[in-house]
């Protein structure tokens, strides 16, 4: 199986650049983002909890990402692999996905990174925000706080796959042909 941790903060384009990879690798995208947004218009109990700590621009608790990547992997067996958006964004995260995925007799291939600077990220988020809606992409200062958070606890999770010589790294500020192009590089070698 292809697994691929897409990673970068927020903004990046790891969801932009996701639809296409699924696209032409046939495979399936898991964003965790996607997922508590579901859960939030569904009006779960968990998609209450959620969105109080989304809309804050805050890091959702490591257990309830975890279960449902968990409970997704379970409806996908056949799938000939993942691209995982958004997840995992702590090292608890990336332990338990380590785990989760050995249980089914594969694991990770690689992490790509999509490198971007901080006054560009902030840019395309507040762009975003005119037309998404999201409450998380409203005002500077709150994706300021969700950088923070990226630099704080998620930051880390790329020196776990650097230890494991599994870590690769573009940069993600030019069209988007160009950088799915240098993407595609990366996944043709993997
Ligand atoms: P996400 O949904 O993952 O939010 P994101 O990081 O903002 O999205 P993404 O990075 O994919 O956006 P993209 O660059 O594609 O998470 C939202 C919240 O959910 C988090 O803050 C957290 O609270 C919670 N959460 C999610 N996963 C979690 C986890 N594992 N653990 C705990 N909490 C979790 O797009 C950005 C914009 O840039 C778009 O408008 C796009 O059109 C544009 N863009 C993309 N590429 C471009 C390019 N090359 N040039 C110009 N613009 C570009």
């Amino acid at each position: 199986m292809l697994n691929i941790v897409l990673f970068g903060p927020p903004g990046a384009g790891k969801g932009t650049q996701s639809a296409k990879l699924i696209e032409k690798y046939q495979l399936v995208h898991l964003s965790t983002g996607d997922l508590l947004r579901s859960e939030i218009s569904d009006g779960t109990e968990l998609g209450l909890k959620a969105k109080g700590l989304m809309d804050s621009g805050i890091l959702v608790p490591d257990e309830v990402v975890i279960g449902m990547i968990d409970n997704k992997l379970g409806h996908e067996k056949d799938s000939k692999g993942f691209i995982f958006d958004g997840f995992p964004r702590t090292i608890p995260q990336a332990e338990a996905l380590d785990a989760l995925l050995l249980q089914r007799g594969t694991g990770i291939s690689a992490m790509i990174a999509l490198e971007v600077e901080e006054h560009e990220l902030i840019s395309r988020l507040l762009i975003r925000g005119q037309s998404s809606g999201r409450p998380d992409d409203q005002n500077e200062e709150l994706i300021a706080q969700r950088v923070k958070e990226y630099n704080t606890k998620t930051a880390p999770v790329a020196s776990f796959y650097k230890s494991k010589n599994k870590f690769f790294s573009i940069y993600g500020i030019g069209e988007i042909e160009e950088i799915f192009t240098n993407l595609c590089q990366i996944m043709d070698k993997i």
